[in-house]
């Protein structure tokens, strides 16, 4: 642990306070809003002198020195670092004419009150404020300034102003002025590294830039998150800042962190690469993989993730996915059970017409209906014997008369007429095998209860 922090303050020392960063403004491009040009050499004065790398002689006619218009509201100077750089810190001198510094040097109540931007643009507020001096006073102010600002940009603005209708501290001067005589702006050559020596590369991760110091990303490339971008996009989110949601991949898992594609498939209902497109209609499942049953009611129309049939199914059909057929029933959701068809067949499952007709006792297409009163049996063809008790009524299937015969007739249809004999007729060989009460008649034996001779045989 100790060597752990004795390497945090290795390391904070060789950052904070290493002086080997490069003066990157050094004879970079400058502008000025407004040039003094009073002098017959305007190169005096110019812009460029801002970053000459000149700062022995800080007076106007040096040559070394900005040197704005007088009587300005406001005056911007920048220098251009040519691309979007990492910047540590900025040293500013100002003009001091070489004269001893203080209050009672003029130049002092110029520089009192202004603003120092990092921008990527020449517009100062499309930048960063690197300071704006509201805190020192002509006595305070030093001559050199030191910045510290590790941030990113393209241009370096010096602004100041002294804007109509404002009240300043009464040290300020009237009028704005630039007259910086050297803008050093320190921090790494090339973007992409970072270190005391700009030798350190940001994270890949890193989207493009990193703090010039610690290394911590300014931005991740799609798909990473934390300081370092080292920690892949997660909890089913991918992209910039990992701020897009993922998809319903298979298993509700995680998408790929960078693009959001599922890796195996979609979950149920959905379908795509990211998995984002519901299934179109008439599909189900994962991938959207398979078709709603055909006996869907509305054709074809099924919830998108367990193929349950809208508005249930076709007739002769059931099931919540309406794949099985009606077993021996049939109609809407298979709510009508068959009737009696011949053999025990099943009747159709659409509309229940038996195929070889009905069972005994029983008529109509689907051989739901019995037989018409006073008729029975196949096809309902036989009439109920005249003689049951309730005249013409029988049973529709086998003709049995309820209620008995009618009297003189007997058998379960009560189609017999009633004798008073009862016996059995026997073979034999001669009468003298023939048994009282038997007769003897031919080579027949007949046993004779009643008074009736049975004729014909
Ligand atoms: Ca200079």
């Amino acid at each position: 642990m100790l060597q752990i922090i004795a390497l945090i303050v290795t390391f904070h020392q060789i950052i904070f306070h290493s002086n080997a960063y490069e003066n990157i403004a050094l004879n970079k491009p400058s502008w000025q809003s407004k040039q003094y040009l009073r002098y017959r050499d305007h190169s005096k004065t110019d812009a460029s002198n801002g970053v000459d790398g000149l700062k022995t002689d800080l007076s106007h006619h040096g040559g070394q020195c900005v040197i704005s218009a007088e009587n300005r509201p406001t005056a911007t100077w920048w220098v251009n670092l040519t691309s979007i750089l990492s910047i540590h810190h900025i040293t500013i001198y100002y003009r001091t004419d070489n004269i001893k510094w203080g209050p009672i040097n003029g130049y002092t109540a110029r520089f009192l009150g202004f603003y120092l931007y990092v921008s990527n643009t020449t517009y100062r507020n499309d930048g960063y404020l690197c300071l704006h001096d509201t805190n020192y006073t002509r006595s305070t102010i030093p001559p050199v300034v030191n910045i510290s600002c590790p941030v990113h940009g393209q241009y370096v603005i010096y602004y100041n102003e002294r804007l109509q209708g404002v009240k300043y501290p009464a040290d300020y001067s009237s009028d704005a002025y630039t007259e910086v005589c050297e803008v050093e702006v320190y921090g790494c050559p090339t973007s992409g590294y970072f270190g005391p020596d700009c030798s350190l590369r940001c994270h890949t991760n890193c989207q493009e830039y990193c703090n010039i110091e610690t290394g911590v990303c300014l931005g991740c490339k799609p798909g990473y998150v934390g300081q370092y971008c080292d920690k892949e996009c997660s909890g089913r989110r991918y992209g910039q800042n990992c701020e897009e949601f993922c998809g319903d991949c298979l298993n509700f898992e995680q998408c790929h962190h960078v693009h959001g594609k599922c890796q195996n498939g979609c979950e149920r209902g959905y379908q795509g690469t990211r998995c984002t497109e519901m299934c179109p209609i008439g599909f189900y499942d994962k991938n959207c993989e398979r078709k709603c049953s055909p006996n869907c009611l509305y054709s074809n129309r099924c919830d998108s993730k367990s193929g349950v049939c809208q508005g249930g199914c076709k007739t002769g059909w059931e099931g919540v996915l309406c794949d099985k057929d009606c077993n021996e029933k049939n109609g809407t959701n298979c709510n009508i059970r068959c009737g009696h068809c011949r053999g025990g067949a099943v009747c159709n499952q659409i509309n229940g017409v038996c195929p070889n007709g009905c069972a005994a006792g029983y008529m109509g297409e689907s051989c739901t209906r019995e037989c018409a009163s006073a008729w029975y049996g196949l096809n309902c063809k036989q009439k109920c014997s005249a003689y049951c008790n309730n005249t013409g009524v029988c049973d529709h299937v086998t003709g049995s008369c309820k209620g008995g015969c009618k009297s003189g007739w007997q058998g379960v249809n009560c189609f017999e007429e009633e004798t008073n004999i009862t016996g059995k007729i026997e073979y034999v060989n001669s009468a003298s095998t023939c048994d009282s009460p038997h007769v003897f008649i031919s080579l027949f034996c007949i046993s004779i209860v009643g008074s009736f001779l049975l004729a014909g045989i």
